[in-house]
C-alpha cells in the first residue's frame, strides 16, 4: 500500500509500503492513484514527494503477481496520472530505483537521489522489457545509445552515473526524503511544460540505422536465443520513430509478446530459484533457519594451484584474512605473483578493492594452526587429501572447520581421516574460481548443521550462489555431467561429429557445445579419474573394449588421451587448434578419419544422426541423472539443481535450468522419449527413466513448485 502525509505544511508525501523491495503490487498502485488524486485536490498542498519506506525507493513490479490474474489499477495510466500532475511531483530514491520503479520515477517531473542509490532496467533478466513507459521515455530523456545499453543490458547504474547520463536531478549525500521535500518547495508554482518527458522529443542521431543495428548485432552475439534482449531493441527503435502514443502501443504489443513466453515465465522461476537456495536444507532434516552459522575472521587455502589461487583472491577480496599455504618454495613464489595479478586486475576491472594485505603466504601448513577454516585445494587425489586431512586435524584449533575443495571425492572418507568429522565439508568451486558463481557445498552425513551454514554464508559473503547439496559421486553438477557426456561419446560411435553434437546444443542456447567444453577443461582430467576408477582397460581380456560393469562404455575419450590429445592446452583434442593454448575451435578431418577407423574396427555403422535425437538423447540422460539426485535426497529440490546447471555449467537461464525445462517440455513426453531410446539402444546406460520421473509424470505433470510434496514420499518409503 502506499502511505500518505503532509510535511512542512505543504508537501504532500507518498510513501510506497510494501517489504522488502516496495514492490508496485496492486494495493500499492491502488494507493499511490489514491494519494496522488488526494495530495491534488488538497488545496494546501502545493507539491509533492514520492519516497519508498525504509530506505528503498522501490523494486519495479511485482514479480510474485506475475502469474495470476491481474487486479487494481494498471501501471502505464498511473505513470500518466502523475506526469500530467498540475503540481510538481518529486521522486526520492533511496537504495533501489529498478523496472517499474525507475518507470515511476521518470513520471515525476523531478528525481533526487541518494548517492548510494542504484537505477536500472533489470526486466530483460526476467524475460521482459520495461512496459510502463520506460522504452519510451529513457531514450527521450538520455539519448538512444545510452538507453538501449541500459534496457538491454539490465546493468544497474549508480546515483552519480544517473546523474551524469541525465537521468536524476540531483544527489545527495544527506537524507534524500528531505532533500527533496526542501526541493519540491523550491519549485511549486513553477511551469511543468519543460519537465514532462513524453513530451520530448526523442532524439535522433544522424547514424541511428548504424545504431540499431549495431545494437541488434550486440544481443544476437550474446542473448544465446533469449527473445527479450531484441524485443528491447525493436521497443526502443519504436521511441525514435513513432510518436509517443504509438510508441507507447507499440510497447505495450512488444511487452504482451514477452509477458505470455516461455522463456519469461523461465527466467522468473530462476530469479525465485536464486533466491530459494538459500533456503537449504539437508536430508537429515538440517535447515538454514535452525542453523547459525560460526563466526570466521582469518581462513587458509592449502595448496596454490589454480583452483587454490582463485579461492585465495575470492577470500580476500570478501575481507577475509588469508594464509596461502604451497609447500614447494618456487610453486609459492609463482602462487604469489599469480595471486597479486589477479588481485591488480580485479581492482583496475571492477573496482574491487586491492587486498594484497589480506594475505599472508607461508611453506608450511604449521601455519594454519590459528585459523577459524581452511580450504584444502591440492590435486584431486584421494591418498593425498587424506594425508592434508590428517595433517589438518592435528594442527588446526578445536572447532576449526575443515573444508575441501574437490570436484566429487566422498566427503565422509575424508572426514573419517580426522578427529572432527562433523566439521568437515566440502567446498566445490568452479574455475576460475574468483569468477565463478557458484559454489556446491558438499554435506557429508556426520557434517554440523552449524558447519554446512557457515560455509554456506562465506560463498555468500565471497558473492557466490551457494547451493547445499549431499554427498555422492560427483555431488550435484558433475553426476548429471556425467550422463550427458556418455550419450556425446555413443553419438559419436553411431555417427555424429563434434562439431554437429555441439552445434545442436548451442544452438539450444549453451554457452559451449560438450566437446568444446572438454577441450577447454582438459580431456585428460577425466581420464585420469576414469584411470583410478579402473575404467580405462576392460575387466579382462574377451571382454568388449566397449562394455565396464556390464554396461556400454565408449573408450573415445580414453583413446584421444593415448594420442596426447588433451584439448585446447596440447592443440588437439576433439578439435584442433592453431597452437597449444588456442581458443579457437576448427573441425579437425584427423579426427573424423579417426571416428570412421574406429567405427570399422568396431563393426559400428554410421548412421545419419538428426538434430532431435542429438539434443533428446544429451538432455534427458541429463534430466533423468536430475530426477534421481531428488529421489535420492543429495538435491532438496529441483531449484538447487537448476541453479547448479545455470550459473556452473552454462545452461540457458532463459530455459529455466534442465529441471525447469522438463516439466515445460512435460514430463510424460520426457519419459516417453528416454524409452523411446532404451528401446532402441538397450546396452546405452542412463535411459532408463528414474522411478520419481515416471512417477510425477504418472500424477499429470504437475508445476514444479508442487514437486517436492511428490518427491517426499518416495524417499520416505525408501
Ligand atoms: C517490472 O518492473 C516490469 C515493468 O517494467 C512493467 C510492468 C507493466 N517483486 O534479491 P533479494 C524479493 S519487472 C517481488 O534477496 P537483495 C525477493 O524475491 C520487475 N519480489 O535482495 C526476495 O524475497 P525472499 C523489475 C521481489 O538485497 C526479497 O525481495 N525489477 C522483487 O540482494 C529480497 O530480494 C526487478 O527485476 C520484485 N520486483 O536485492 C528487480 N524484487 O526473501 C528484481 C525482489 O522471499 N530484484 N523481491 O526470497 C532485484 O534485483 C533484487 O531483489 C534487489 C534486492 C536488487 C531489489
Amino acid at each position: 500500500m502506499a502511505l500518505y502525509s503532509r510535511v512542512s505544511g505543504s508537501v504532500g508525501m507518498i510513501t510506497l509500503q510494501n517489504p522488502p523491495v516496495n514492490a508496485l503490487s496492486a494495493a500499492v498502485r491502488q494507493g499511490i492513484v489514491d494519494m496522488m488524486h488526494r495530495a491534488l485536490s488538497e488545496p494546501e498542498v502545493k507539491s509533492v514527494v514520492i519516497c519508498g519506506q525504509n530506505g528503498k525507493f522501490c523494486g519495479g513490479a511485482d514479480i510474485r503477481e506475475f502469474g495470476a490474474k491481474m487486479t487494481g489499477p494498471p501501471l502505464v495510466p498511473m505513470v500518466h496520472l502523475i506526469e500530467a500532475a498540475s503540481k510538481p511531483v518529486v521522486a526520492a530514491i533511496e537504495g533501489i530505483a529498478l523496472g517499474g520503479g525507475l518507470e515511476l520515477a521518470l513520471s515525476c517531473h523531478y528525481r533526487i537521489a541518494h548517492s548510494k542509490a542504484t537505477l536500472g532496467f533489470p526486466e530483460v533478466a526476467l524475460g521482459l522489457l520495461p512496459g510502463a513507459g520506460g522504452t519510451q521515455r529513457l531514450p527521450r530523456l538520455i539519448g538512444v545509445p545510452a538507453a538501449l545499453d541500459l534496457i538491454t543490458t539490465g546493468r544497474h547504474v549508480t546515483a552519480a552515473e544517473a546523474r551524469q547520463l541525465g537521468i536524476v536531478d540531483e544527489v545527495t549525500d544527506l537524507n534524500a526524503v528531505d532533500a527533496a521535500v526542501k526541493f519540491a518547495q523550491s519549485v511549486t508554482g513553477k511551469s511543468l511544460d519543460a519537465r514532462r518527458i513524453s513530451t520530448y522529443p526523442c532524439p535522433r542521431p544522424p547514424d541511428l540505422d548504424a545504431i540499431f543495428e549495431r545494437a541488434m548485432q550486440q544481443v544476437r552475439r550474446s542473448a544465446r536465443g533469449a527473445i527479450a534482449p531484441g524485443t528491447c531493441v525493436q521497443a526502443v527503435h519504436a521511441a525514435v520513430t513513432l510518436p509517443y502514443a504509438k510508441g507507447m502501443e507499440r510497447e505495450r504489443e512488444l511487452f504482451s509478446l514477452l509477458f505470455t513466453s516461455g522463456q519469461a515465465r523461465a527466467l522468473q522461476y530462476y530469479f525465485f530459484a536464486q533466491r530459494a537456495v538459500s533456503r537449504w536444507s539437508t536430508a537429515n532434516g538440517a535447515r538454514w533457519d535452525t542453523s547459525k552459522p560460526r563466526p570466521v575472521r582469518k581462513a587458509a587455502v592449502i595448496g596454490l594451484g589454480t583452483m587454490g589461487r582463485g579461492i585465495t583472491v575470492s577470500l580476500a577480496q570478501a575481507g577475509f584474512s588469508v594464509v596461502a599455504v604451497e609447500t614447494q618454495e618456487q610453486q609459492l613464489s609463482e602462487a604469489k605473483q599469480a595471486v597479486s595479478g589477479m588481485l591488480e586486475r580485479g581492482a583496475k576491472r571492477r573496482g574491487v578493492p586491492l587486498a594484497h594485505d589480506k594475505i599472508k603466504y607461508s611453506c608450511s601448513v604449521q601455519a594454519v594452526a590459528d585459523v577459524d577454516l581452511v580450504i584444502e585445494a591440492v590435486f584431486e587425489d584421494m591418498a593425498l587429501k587424506k594425508t592434508v586431512f590428517q595433517q589438518l586435524s592435528a594442527i588446526c584449533k578445536p572447532g576449526a572447520l575443515l573444508c575441501t575443495n574437490t570436484s566429487g571425492l566422498d566427503i565422509d572418507e575424508l572426514a573419517s581421516q580426522t578427529q572432527s568429522p562433523e566439521l568437515v565439508v566440502g567446498m566445490h568451486f568452479f574455475a576460475p574460481a574468483h569468477v565463478m558463481q557458484l559454489l556446491e557445498v558438499v554435506y557429508g552425513p556426520r557434517s554440523s548443521p552449524e558447519v554446512v551454514a557457515t560455509a554456506m554464508q562465506m560463498g555468500k559473503k565471497m558473492g557466490k550462489v551457494s547451493v547445499a547439496v549431499g554427498n555422492c559421486r560427483g555431488f550435484v553438477g558433475n553426476r548429471m555431467l556425467k550422463p550427458y557426456l556418455e550419450q556425446a561419446f555413443f553419438l559419436l560411435e553411431e555417427g555424429a561429429t563434434p562439431e554437429q553434437v555441439d552445434q545442436v546444443l548451442e544452438e539450444f542456447g549453451f554457452a559451449m557445445g560438450v566437446f568444446k567444453v572438454s577441450d577447454l577443461s582438459g580431456l585428460d582430467v577425466g581420464w585420469k579419474v576414469r584411470k583410478s576408477d579402473g575404467l580405462v582397460s576392460p575387466a579382462s581380456t574377451g571382454t568388449s573394449a566397449r562394455i565396464r560393469g556390464g554396461s556400454r562404455y565408449s573408450p573415445l575419450g580414453d583413446l584421444l588421451c593415448e594420442r596426447g590429445r588433451f584439448g585446447q592446452k596440447t592443440g588437439r583434442g576433439w578439435f584442433q587448434y592453431d597452437k597449444p593454448g588456442g581458443r579457437v575451435a576448427k573441425p579437425d578431418p584427423w579426427l573424423h578419419g579417426f571416428l570412421e577407423e574406429y567405427r570399422a574396427q568396431h563393426g559400428l555403422v554410421a548412421r545419419r544422426i538428426d538434430h532431435q535425437e542429438v539434443l533428446e538423447r544429451c538432455l534427458y540422460a541429463l534430466i533423468n541423472e536430475g530426477f534421481q539426485i531428488l529421489q535420492d535426497g543429495i538435491a532438496a529440490g529441483p531449484e538447487d539443481i537448476d541453479v547448479i546447471y545455470v550459473l556452473g555449467y552454462g545452461w540457458p537461464r532463459h530455459r529455466g535450468g534442465p529441471m525447469f525445462y522438463a516439466g515445460q517440455v512435460g514430463l510424460d513426453k520426457v519419459v516417453e522419449r528416454l524409452e523411446h531410446y532404451q528401446q532402441i539402444h538397450p546396452d546405452v546406460p542412463g535411459l532408463q527413466p528414474c522411478s520419481l520421473l515416471r512417477k510425477l509424470a504418472a500424477s499429470g505433470n504437475p508445476a514444479i513448485h508442487k514437486w517436492r510434496e511428490v518427491i517426499q514420499k518416495p524417499r520416505s518409503q525408501l
